[in-house]
């Protein structure tokens, strides 16, 4: 079973929509546990402050170290390696998550997300803990709940179990860095718009031949960065 331990201090968001669908069916069927940490169980005070003012001023609140660091240990209490349960902290200014990294995250035994907040968390948490700082998009959200609901899904989907044989082939090798061709169901006509003939012709070669076209035009239009990629690693296997 792989271990999801999510400190947020809105627990409410949660599983949100890691219930749903394949993901929440995967839950269900024990392939993977969630469990959340509210780091207001370890602040203290009448108040229970997680967040406070920022030295030398400005705007905002950061999460507290000592609150954090607690919730943090509590993540690892009954964990023997925390090699297999990397700790990744969602931060608009963490490295752009990428399918790669996905791959690597699903083959660990679980993982345990810090949810940012506010104007993000003390700096001596990250100079203290091994955390990876990951963003979901060059984009601001209010905090990381969303954004790990995102990774915890892209992670989920690709444990075995999870999805059937049919959905599971799609994730090979250097077709990740093409974008997905065109397709089509039923009604053969719709508004007046055909299904391309050649999907319809039953010749597998054709077919693989013209979605692979597809993909490749569809890729040098709106991702001219993947397709570099595509084109460097598609020469280096030959
Ligand atoms: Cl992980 N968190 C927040 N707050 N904003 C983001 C993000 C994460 N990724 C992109 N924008």
């Amino acid at each position: 079973m792989y271990r999801v331990k999510i400190i947020t201090v809105f627990p409410d968001s949660f599983p949100g929509t890691l219930n749903t669908g394949v993901v929440g069916k995967a839950l269900k069927n024990k392939i993977w546990s969630l469990k959340t940490i509210n780091p207001r169980k370890f602040a203290k005070g009448n108040y229970k402050k997680v967040d406070d003012t920022t030295a030398g001023g400005g705007p905002g609140m950061l999460l507290k170290a000592d609150v954090i660091g607690k919730s943090i240990d509590a993540c690892y209490k009954n964990i023997k390696s925390n090699e297999n349960y990397p700790l990744v902290y969602l931060s608009p200014r963490g490295i752009p998550l990428k399918q790669s990294k996905v791959i690597n995250l699903s083959k660990m035994k679980g993982i345990n997300i810090l949810c940012g907040r506010y104007e993000g968390i003390d700096q001596r948490l990250l100079d203290f803990y091994p955390i990876e700082e990951v963003s979901i998009g060059d984009y601001v959200l209010a905090g990381g709940e969303i954004a790990s609901q995102v990774l915890v899904e892209s992670i989920v989907r690709l444990l075995p179990g999870t999805l059937g044989d049919i959905e599971s082939t799609t994730s090979e090798t250097f077709s990740q860095d093409l974008l997905e061709y065109p397709q089509y169901t039923r009604p053969k006509k719709w508004k007046n718009i055909a299904i391309p003939e050649v999907l319809l012709s039953g010749n597998h070669e054709n077919i693989n031949k013209w979605r692979l076209k597809q993909s490749e035009i569809l890729t040098q239009k709106v991702r001219p960065d993947l397709w570099k990629n595509y084109k460097k690693s598609k020469t280096s296997k030959k």
